[in-house]
């Protein structure tokens, strides 16, 4: 293999040293190796996790090695460096990844096999880290990817949660969260820095004073330190030898906190600050694209906030740089407004701790850093109570206030002291209560501010944002989402990978436009017949899957059609489930109904508040007892709530799917990442106009792509005008039935009561436009089942999804970042320097 064969090794490491080595005799050896002296066993008493645990070391090994020389060698040069700042990282399983990345995969199924135990059963022992909700996670997780395949200096900062998204079980149709213990076992791809700690203060005070040369001073005397320890793992670039950082906090008291209390005998008051502190990291807010407002979680975020600053700026002096110059060294990306306060802590450190003049500070602060927004929904939009705000953060809320009052007075002068432009503008919101907008924070100390897809940041522009770009029009800029194809197409579908690899070389993986060239063979039959194979390859994996986790049995002659994402209103997880019902009345009316077998597959966690999520979760398993027990039904329908979705259980969704369902109201889902991810791997979409489906429509070529639906500006128009949703559901007598049977108690066993504010709900609210977007739905559903009867334009256009969809590799998202935003370079790693 290429690594093994590169002249580029450090001298005294030899190829096939057990503890580098890359070949198929080294891996045994490492394996064996790490058995005995990490596990404390020999082959015979091994257990699973043994195994796991010994190869695991045995790859971490070699990206130490990686790691060691891409650190020497970003602190040898002057080279700029981008830190993103994420409270999420959605990361998956790292041991086939990184098997993938660094070129051993085929190695290490060999090693493993000749030691007798069979690699996939050791990669199905690993607990993923779910450190994140979902697509704002997950996006973080392919950036870190292509940062190191596109050989970028980068850390990636955040959290490091003892205890991740939680665990969903079904129970009776019900969702049951179980906490996620993802660290029981042990996690072999971090390592601690215990030596690497930040102290940051919490609560308490502001002391004002003069010093001795006239100068005024703040003094913040806390109620509480916290001490935050990196955890850092490495993340290897696709077979380049770049391995950059994703470090994590670990929230901890600090040192001698507790000697005081314990000293006086009052043990339990030790024992509760030790809690106390160690809580600040304890678990991630299972919300996603709803705040909670709680002082927690303000409290999470400024503590990996406030690490990460200081560790930066410790970076950046230790090169012998000054302060004023930290933004040269650093670009700092914030994801969404969850790491926003770092602009009030950057002023904080400035000013209060470096010493610099204000504007000084405020010079560098916002040359340092970029904002990406991630959605419109307004219950999104981060703001929090100005009284809670100023106690947990006392010194930041008189930054802010001063940050705010210098900002205004320019501003005043701008929008010729139009007050309501003044009031959108103002960091600070007034009301009942006051309180601080996060995103305002984040537009007025960023340079660059950008949404996730073209329409995302169009709508940015005319609404959320409108006044902010009128202000500043040079700031904004479009990112649009991409996703790793390393992961989402190597790891997860290795059958269509090598299908691919076949025909046109490897070189896609890196540089997947070059997919272009399957387009050659979207009319070959003989290319057609194997792209399907491999399809119902994929899908009999699932079905034997489904089958495991929920006991119905799925043919995998039938359509798949896959709705996999967060249940939320917006996504309209209802609206697919009021076709179902639809078409199982069809065939209840005429039940020798010629029609297209179809397996309706839905996935995703629900906020555990969010009550809504939660119901539309029982109606799906609901609907699915129903009809996937009706005799008249013939297994001609399926329903299926695949439960706990998370990334180990997206790579099996994704590959078998053959329609890819992307419906949410035009204007709400700000990109979708699934949405990529499901085309790449050649599913049709049927979708509406909104996020990243437009790009997606525009790349597949319309005939490709199922499109329905209201459009955004449609949508907008209609709620303006005074949308009734009522008469929808009368006019229309499928759409009506269907309501009335779930209101009936149809599928509850005639309970009536249960879905009754589901109901209520749409007919009188409905505001996702549910009903106004049913009969588009119903008819662009009827065209898909057509198109699936001849499977050969099927395979057609399942071919053309992925050989176009190039542009949608983060790999691309990345380059744009690097080049519009950051202004970075790469810096090639090499292997040969002495350590
Ligand atoms: C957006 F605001 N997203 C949020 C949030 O709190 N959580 C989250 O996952 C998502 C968007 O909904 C998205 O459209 C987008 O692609 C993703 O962020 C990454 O930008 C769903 O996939």
């Amino acid at each position: 293999n290429e690594h093994a064969a590169s002249s580029q090794r450090p001298s005294e490491v030899l190829d096939e040293d057990a503890r580098t080595g890359l070949s198929v005799e080294a891996l045994k050896k490492a394996i064996l190796n790490n058995l005995f002296y990490v596990q404390g066993k020999y082959p015979e008493i091994a257990t699973r996790n043994d195994y796991y645990m010994s190869l695991a070391y045995a790859v971490r090994d070699r990206l130490l090695q990686r790691w060691v020389a891409s650190v020497k060698q970003y602190l040898e040069g002057r080279h700029r460096i981008v830190s993103y700042l994420s409270a999420e990282y959605l990361l998956g399983p790292h041991l086939a990844n990184n098997l993938i990345n660094l070129g051993i995969f085929k190695e290490v199924e060999q090693a493993t096999q000749e030691l007798g135990i069979n690699l996939q059963w050791l990669l199905d022992k690993e607990v993923e880290p779910g450190l994140g909700n979902g697509g704002l996670g997950r996006l973080a997780a392919c950036y870190m990817d292509s940062l190191a395949a596109l050989e970028v200096p980068a850390i990636g900062y955040g959290i490091r949660y003892q205890f991740g998204i939680f665990e969903q079980e079904i129970r009776d149709g019900w969702q049951v969260e179980d906490t996620d213990n993802w660290l029981r076992r042990g996690n072999p791809w971090e390592i601690a820095r215990r030596e690497l700690n930040y102290e940051v203060k919490l609560g308490g005070y502001v002391q004002h004073y003069m010093d001795r040369d006239g100068k005024f001073r703040s003094n913040w005397i806390p109620e509480l330190t916290v001490k935050g320890v990196a955890y850092d793992t490495p993340i290897v670039g696709y077979k380049v030898n770049t391995t950059n950082t994703l470090r994590l906090w670990k929230s901890e008291a600090p040192k001698s906190f507790d000697f005081q209390s314990f000293n006086s005998g009052d043990y339990n008051n030790a024992v509760n600050q030790k809690i106390i502190c160690e809580n600040i990291s304890k678990v991630l807010y299972p919300n996603d694209e709803t705040l909670s407002g709680k002082i927690l979680r303000l409290q999470q975020q400024y503590f990996f906030v406030s690490c990460s600053l200081q560790d930066m700026i410790g970076i950046h002096l230790r090169q012998g740089e000054k302060i004023e110059d930290f933004n040269v060294t650093f670009a700092v990306q914030l994801n969404d407004t969850h790491p926003a306060i770092a602009i009030a802590e950057m002023m904080r450190l400035l000013v209060d701790e470096y010493d610099l003049e204000w504007v000084d500070a405020w010079r560098v602060t916002t040359r340092s850093f970029a904002y990406t927004n991630h959605t419109l929904l307004p219950e999104a939009l981060e703001t929090w109570d100005l009284e809670l705000f100023g106690s947990v953060l006392p010194r930041h809320l008189e930054l802010i206030y001063e940050i705010n009052r210098r900002f205004l007075d320019e501003v005043t002068i701008k929008v010729y002291g139009n007050h309501n432009k003044i009031n959108s503008l103002s960091i600070i919101g007034e009301g009942p209560r006051k309180y601080i907008k996060m995103a305002n924070l984040a537009c007025a100390g960023s340079f660059a501010i950008n949404g996730v897809a073209a329409l995302h940041t169009e709508l940015l522009k005319s609404t959320v944002l409108k006044d902010w770009y009128a202000l500043y029009p040079e700031k904004f800029s479009n990112k649009t989402n991409g996703v790793t194809p390393r992961r989402w197409l190597v790891l997860s579908n290795p059958k269509l990978t090598s299908l691919i690899s076949g025909k046109i070389g490897e070189s896609w993986i890196k540089h997947l436009e070059e997919l272009k060239r399957l387009e050659a063979f979207a009319d070959d039959p003989e290319f057609q017949k194997a792209w399907m194979d491999v399809k119902y390859e994929m899908k009999k994996t699932l079905a034997k899957k489904i089958l495991n986790r929920t006991g119905i049995k799925v043919n995998p002659d039938s359509l798949f059609d896959v709705h996999v994402k967060r249940i939320h209103e917006y996504k309209r997880q209802h609206l697919n489930i009021l076709h179902v019902i639809a078409l199982y009345n069809r065939i209840k009316k005429n039940p020798s109904l010629e029609i297209v077998p179809r397996t309706f597959i839905f996935a995703g966690k629900a906020a555990p508040g969010y009550r809504m999520a939660k119901l539309i979760i029982k109606l799906i398993n609901s609907v699915g007892e129903i009809v996937n027990n009706d005799p008249d039904v013939m297994d001609r329908l399926k329903v299926v709530f695949f439960p706990n979705y998370n990334v180990s259980n997206a790579q099996v969704i994704y590959p078998a799917a053959d329609l890819s369902v992307q419906i949410s109201t035009a204007g709400k889902e700000a990109s979708g990442t699934g949405n990529m991810k499901l085309s790449m791997n050649g599913a049709i979409t049927i979708g509406t106009l909104d996020g990243a489906n437009v790009e997606i429509r525009e790349a597949v070529g319309e005939e490709n792509f199922f499109l329905f639906g209201l459009t955004a500006e449609e949508v907008a128009k209609k709620k303006n005008e005074g949308y009734n949703p009522y008469s929808y559901y009368l006019e229309n007598e499928e759409l009506k039935l269907a309501i009335d049977q779930i209101a009936s108690g149809y599928f509850s066993h005639l309970d009536d009561k249960i879905f009754k504010d589901l109901v209520d709900n749409l007919l009188y609210h409905d505001p996702f436009l549910v009903l106004a977007d049913f009969a588009s739905y119903v008819a662009s559903q009827e065209q898909a089942a057509e198109a699936f009867k001849d499977k050969k334009s099927w395979a057609k256009m399942s071919i053309l999804n992925t050989a176009r969809m190039g542009k949608f590799s983060s790999d691309r998202s990345i380059r744009e970042y690097c080049d519009e935003i950051w202004k970075v370079k790469s810096v090639p790693v090499h292997l040969n320097g002495k350590y």
